[in-house]
């Protein structure tokens, strides 16, 4: 899933401008193909295709947004979530109601200017309605500034999300902020995440691909989670989210150097095995960690330190 492409939604301005830009286009080439009929049928004829290819042009516009918009309910569970935690999904409905609701008005309000023009006997009369039903028409888009506002700031926000393929067998790293995650993945994948030495450098989700076994691998290095389920970061649940509903497994990276202590890591690492997803334990900093922090690590939890042997414990998951 990707939101990258998202197309950009306008303010109201902007869409009445084009709306009435295109309607002029549209009557200069109506005006040069000529017309039959005396002044008042010739007027009723001008503003009766002007209302009508405005509300036309608006409706279009209007319509794009509505079918480029992701429909919610049908996305990935991943993602459905991550809407919720980060942009409040009844106001985005909400949003995209009022854009049909506004398309409606403006259907009536042409029918209603329609029949107006339709009956008129007298040219200034017919303007005063085409100036009317402008007037209306403009009010209505007006009337959903801050939908639109609200449905672009959503798309930007869903801009940033992480583009996960859902449905390919997906390994993600876990652990404790800077124990190495990202950096095992641009070990194990071509994948080029930001390696710092603080906790959360991770702010998002990285993903990296690599072929194991005749198999494509989606690597997801989640952020830094402290064992904090209760009161966890927007970072943090992000990461839970990734976990819960796109890993397949799991390797939980121990840091023997302790960055965090060794029971806190031991104890995200419990919950993390809550999930009832395959875990596979791989240690990092083993060039630099004391020697009986290794051998403890490897003999109570056969923590794998070679991203070799780490492969071949992936070859022989399940997916
Ligand atoms: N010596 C040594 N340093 C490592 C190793 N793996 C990671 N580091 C260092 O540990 C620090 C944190 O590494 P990251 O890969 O950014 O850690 P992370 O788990 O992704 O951290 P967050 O994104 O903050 O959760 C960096 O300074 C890395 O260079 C390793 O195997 N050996
Ligand atoms: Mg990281």
């Amino acid at each position: 899933m990707n939101f990258q492409g998202l197309q950009k939604i306008e303010n109201a301005d902007f869409y009445l401008d084009v709306a009435i830009k295109r309607m002029k286009k549209r009557i200069g080439e109506f005006r040069q193909e000529g017309m039959r009929g005396g002044q008042i049928n010739k007027s009723k004829a001008i503003e009766l295709t002007k209302i009508e290819s405005v509300e036309k042009e608006l409706r279009d516009l209007l319509h794009t947004i509505l079918i480029s918009f992701p429909s919610i309910d049908s996305l990935p569970e991943f993602y459905r979530e991550l809407m919720s935690i980060t942009l409040e999904i009844g106001l985005i409905k909400k949003s995209l109601g009022s854009i049909k609701w506004c398309i409606e008005k403006n259907r009536e309000l042409l029918e209603k200017y329609r029949r107006n023009i339709r009956n008129s006997t007298e040219i200034t009369r017919i303007n005063q309605y085409r100036r009317e039903f402008f007037g209306r028409l403009s009010s209505t888009i007006k009337q959903i500034k801050k939908n639109l506002e609200y449905l672009e700031f959503a798309r930007k926000e869903m801009k940033n999300y992480p583009a996960i393929k859902t449905g390919l067998p997906t390994v993600a790293i876990a652990g404790f902020p800077n124990v190495g995650k990202s950096t095992l993945l641009s070990r194990l994948t071509p994948a080029k995440p930001k390696i710092a030495n603080y906790a959360f450098t991770t702010q998002g989700i990285n993903i990296g691909y690599a072929e194991i076994k005749d198999q494509k691998i989606q690597f997801m290095d989640i952020p830094g989670t402290l064992a904090r389920f209760e009161k966890q970061n927007m970072i943090e649940r992000v990461a839970t989210l990734a976990l819960k509903y796109v890993a397949d497994a799991v390797i939980y990276v121990f840091d023997p150097t302790e960055t965090y202590p060794v029971e806190k890591q031991i104890e995200l690492y419990e919950l993390t095995k809550k999930s009832r997803k395959p875990v596979i334990i791989y240690l990092s900093k083993t060039d630099v960690a004391e020697k009986d922090k290794i051998e403890f690590f490897k003999n109570k939890y056969k923590a794998i330190t070679n991203t070799e042997d780490l492969k071949k414990e992936i070859e022989n998951l399940e997916f």
